[in-house]
C-alpha cells in the first residue's frame, strides 16, 4: 500500500514570517525578505517551503487570525511578491505550501462581521450560544458552559450586537468556524481552489483535527469537571470529531481530485499516533497525506502541563516516536519534527548548551536522530543553525498572547502558580522562543533587519546571535548547518532514509537511542541487527555514565541497512535544561 509519492523523499522548511528577513526596516519579516533569503534555502537543499500564516490579519496570533484568505497583510507585502516568491522558488525547484487557517478566522473576517446578525445569512457560520438560562446575558457567569480557551479566559465571547456568545476554543478574535454548515465548507474550498489556481503546490492545515464538533443528539455541548484556573476542558467536544474523515475527504474531493505534485500535511491536535493516524493518511481514504502528532512533544510537561515542565526521559521520547513509527508502518505516512513557531527551540529543551561544542553536538544528535527516522523531516526556521531558546527573563520581553494571558490568569488570577515559577515555565516553554529573529549574522539584529533600520524588531534579538549565525556557518564543514546539509543529501541519494521499515533497538536504555532502518528484501539479517547494537552501544561509551554527551553516528551502512546510534548520556546528566 506504500504509495511512494514524490514529498517521501522531500525535506520541508518552515518559515515563520514575521521573524525570517526584513527588507523595508519596519522590524517585521516580509515576502521579499522571504525571496530574497531563497538562494540560502536551496543550498541547504530543501525541497518544500511552508508559509506560516501571511494572509491579512489583525496579527492578534501572528496571523492564525485570518481577516481576508485572498489578499497578503500590508505589513509581509501584496500578491504580486507572493507571485514572484513562488515563481523564483519554482525556478530554484522548490515548491511552497501555504499554512490553512480554517477552524477559526478572525473577528475581523467578515464572514463573522456578518454573523452577529441573526436574520444574515452568515447567522449560522459559527458556534452561537445564548446566555445560560437564568442569567443576564454579558454579566459574569453567564457564559453557556466552563470551557476555557487555550489562550486564557473563557472560550465564550459576548456579542451585544447578537446578544449571544460565540465559541473560540483560541483568542476571542478567532471564531471557530461552524463546518457542520456546508455553505462554510464551500466557501473555504473555493478560497483553497483559487490559491492552488495560483500556483502554490499545497497546504499545511492548522488545527484541521478539531473542525467536526462532538455535539449530543440535540446539539447540546456538555461541560466537564472544572479545574484549578476556573475552567473546563474544551478539548474533548473539538478533537476528531464524528465528521472528520466526511469534512477531510469532501475538501479531497472539492480540491485535490485531479491535481498532482501537491502535498497536504494537517496538525493533528489530539491524534495520538494510532489507528486515527493511520486511517487519515491511508492514501486509500483520500483524507490528508500526512499529520503532526504531538505526543512526543508532551513527555516534559508536568502535571499543571506545558508551563511545569518535567525533565524528559528517553525511554519516553523512544516510546511515543515508536508509537508514531509503528502507525503509520504499512499504511499512511509520518511527518518528523522536533521544532516548529510553537515549541521551544529543541537544542535548549533537550540538548545540552553548557558548553559551545555541546550545544552544537546536541544540535546534529537531534538532527540525526529525526532525520533518519522513517517519514518527512521538516525543519524550523533557525533548526539548522542550532539556535537556542530566547533565554527572556522579563514579561514585557514577551510578545505571545498565549505566554501573556496565561502568565496573568496563572499567577494573577488563579493563583495556581508563583510569578517566579511561571516564568521559568515561559523561558523553558514560551512559544516566543521559537520567534526570536532568524540570525543571519553578526551585526547588531543578526542581518534580521538593517543596522540602521528605523524601528527594532518586533522581538528582540537572541544576543548569542555573534556566536550562532548563518555567515559562520554556511563554509563550515563542521557547523550544524553542514550537518543538515548531509542529513538533506543522504535522504534524496540513499533510498533506505526514505524508504525503509523502521525498527527500535533498546525501548528501556535511557542513554542510547538507536533504530535500525533496512529496506523489507534486507539482506543483513537478524544476526548483523544484534551485533550493530551491541557495537552501538560500546561505542557510545559513556552509557551509564553522566560525563559522555549527546552525539550521533551512523554506524553500520550496509548496503540494505543503516544502524543509527544516538548517545544521549549528557542530556540524562543536564536536565532540567529549564
Ligand atoms: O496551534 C494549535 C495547537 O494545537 C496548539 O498546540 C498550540 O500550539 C498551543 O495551543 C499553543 O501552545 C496552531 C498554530 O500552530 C498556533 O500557532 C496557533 O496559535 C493556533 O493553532 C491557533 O490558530
Ligand atoms: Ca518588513
Amino acid at each position: 500500500a506504500s504509495p511512494n509519492p514524490w514529498w517521501a523523499n522531500c525535506v520541508v522548511y518552515q518559515i515563520y514570517p514575521r521573524s525570517f528577513q526584513d527588507t523595508n526596516g519596519d522590524g517585521i519579516g516580509d515576502l521579499r525578505g522571504i525571496t530574497q533569503r531563497l538562494d540560502y534555502l536551496a543550498r541547504l537543499g530543501v525541497d518544500v517551503i511552508w508559509l506560516s500564516p501571511v494572509y491579512k490579519s489583525p496579527q492578534d496570533d501572528n496571523g492564525y487570525d485570518i481577516a481576508d484568505y485572498q489578499q497578503i497583510d500590508p505589513m509581509f507585502g501584496t500578491l504580486a511578491d507572493m507571485d514572484a516568491l513562488l515563481a523564483k522558488a519554482h525556478r530554484l525547484g522548490m515548491k511552497v505550501v501555504m499554512d490553512l487557517v480554517v477552524n477559526h478566522t478572525s473577528d475581523e473576517h467578515p464572514w463573522f462581521q456578518a454573523s452577529r446578525s441573526k436574520d444574515d445569512p452568515h447567522a449560522d457560520w459559527y458556534w452561537w450560544r445564548p446566555a445560560k438560562p437564568g442569567h443576564e446575558p454579558g454579566t459574569p457567569g453567564a457564559e453557556p458552559n466552563h470551557w476555557g480557551s487555550y489562550f486564557g479566559g473563557s472560550a465564550w465571547q459576548y456579542d451585544p450586537k447578537r446578544g449571544e456568545y460565540y465559541l473560540h476554543q483560541f483568542s476571542k478574535k478567532q471564531p471557530d468556524l461552524n463546518w457542520e454548515n456546508p455553505a462554510v465548507r464551500h466557501a473555504v474550498y473555493d478560497m483553497m481552489n483559487w490559491w492552488m489556481d495560483r500556483g502554490i503546490d499545497g497546504f499545511r492545515m492548522d488545527v484541521i483535527t478539531l473542525i467536526s464538533k462532538h455535539l449530543g443528539p440535540n446539539g447540546e455541548m456538555e461541560d466537564g469537571e472544572i479545574g484549578p484556573e476556573g475552567y473546563s476542558n474544551v478539548y474533548w467536544f473539538c478533537e476528531d470529531g464524528p465528521r472528520l474523515d466526511e469534512f477531510l475527504q469532501e475538501m479531497h474531493r472539492e480540491v485535490f481530485d485531479g491535481r498532482d505534485g501537491y502535498m497536504t500535511v494537517g496538525e493533528g491536535t489530539g491524534i495520538e499516533g494510532g489507528p486515527r493516524d493511520e486511517h487519515i493518511t491511508d492514501p486509500r481514504n483520500r483524507e490528508l497525506d500526512m499529520l503532526f502528532v504531538f505526543t512526543h512533544l508532551d513527555i516534559d510537561h508536568g502535571e499543571g502541563g506545558k508551563w511545569t515542565p518535567k525533565p524528559m526521559r528517553l525511554t519516553d521520547l523512544k516510546r511515543t516516536m515508536a508509537s508514531q513509527q509503528n502507525a503509520v508502518a504499512s499504511n499512511g505516512w509520518a511527518s518528523i519534527f522536533l521544532d516548529n513557531h510553537d515549541q521551544p527551540r529543541v537544542v535548549s529543551r533537550w540538548g545540552d548548551t553548557s558548553s559551545d561544542d555541546m550545544r552544537v553536538r546536541s544540535a546534529k544528535a537531534l538532527a540525526l536522530l529525526a532525520h533518519l527516522h522513517r517519514g518527512t523531516p521538516y525543519i524550523y526556521q533557525g533548526e539548522e543553525l542550532g539556535m537556542t531558546n530566547a533565554g527572556f527573563t522579563r514579561l514585557d520581553q514577551y510578545r505571545d498572547l498565549e505566554s501573556i494571558n496565561m502568565y496573568h490568569q496563572r499567577v494573577e488570577e488563579a493563583k495556581v502558580e508563583s510569578a517566579d515559577d511561571m516564568m521559568a515555565g515561559l523561558a523553558a516553554q514560551s512559544r516566543d522562543n521559537a520567534r526570536t529573529p532568524m540570525q543571519w549574522d553578526s551585526t547588531k539584529y543578526a542581518g534580521f533587519t538593517a543596522e540602521y533600520a528605523p524601528t527594532e524588531p518586533w522581538i528582540s534579538v537572541n544576543p548569542n546571535h555573534d556566536v550562532i549565525n548563518a555567515e559562520a556557518q554556511v563554509d563550515d564543514p563542521d557547523s550544524v548547518f553542514a550537518f543538515y546539509q548531509k542529513l538533506i543529501e543522504l535522504r534524496h541519494t540513499n533510498p533506505i532514509v526514505a524508504a525503509g521499515d523502521w525498527t527500535l533497538l533498546d525501548p528501556e536504555d535511557e542513554q542510547v537511542y538507536d533504530f535500525l532502518r533496512s529496506l523489507p528484501d534486507s539482506d543483513g539479517g537478524v544476526e548483523g541487527r544484534l551485533a550493530g547494537s551491541a557495537e552501538g552501544r560500546s561505542d557510545g561509551g559513556a552509557a551509564g555514565s553522566t560525563e559522555g554527551h549527546l552525539e550521533g553516528g551512523v554506524l553500520g551502512n550496509a548496503r540494505r541497512s543503516l544502524l543509527v546510534v544516538v548517545n544521549c548520556s549528557s542530556r540524562s546528566a543536564h536536565v532540567p535544561a529549564q
